[in-house]
């Protein structure tokens, strides 16, 4: 009988093209013994804790005016007059205030702002930031 002839390598290539693979045996996620159906959820204990936030706070001093520590904390901390307002009396009366919550970096940037318009201005206002829970 005069049959189509493949040529070796093309024969081949069919072989390889419609056998399956040799998979590897995968572990079975069947349980080896009946549990009814039941699915049992384990607890894990978290890993991913929340980023330590730091806080930005200004120093009192006696020479920097009020007024322009309500302008920078209005300015730098994004706070409306009354709130800038309150927040410059705690630190005139209690020697420090907290005037935001960033992340680090964000933080340290606060700090560089505020430092440098105080240089610019000519007061001493000095402004530090420290960790959350401190
Ligand atoms: N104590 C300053 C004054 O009487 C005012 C002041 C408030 C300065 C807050 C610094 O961070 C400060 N002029």
């Amino acid at each position: 009988m005069e049959g189509v002839r493949f040529r070796p390598v093309l024969g081949r290539m069919i072989f390889m093209a419609t056998s399956p693979p040799d998979l590897p045996k995968l572990p079975s996620h069947r349980p080896d013994h009946d549990d009814g159906g039941s699915v049992v959820l384990q607890r894990r204990t978290q890993k991913v804790k929340p980023p330590q936030m730091y806080q930005v706070l200004m120093l009192n001093d006696d020479y920097t005016p009020m007024e322009f520590v309500v302008v920078v904390i209005q300015e730098y901390f994004n706070k409306d007059l009354e709130t800038a307002t309150q927040i410059m009396l705690k630190i005139h009366l209690d020697g420090r205030g907290v005037c935001g919550v960033y992340s680090k970096d964000v933080a340290a940037t606060k700090v560089d702002q505020v430092l440098e318009a105080a240089a610019k201005a000519g007061h001493p206002l000095k402004c530090v930031s420290e960790p959350v829970d401190f």
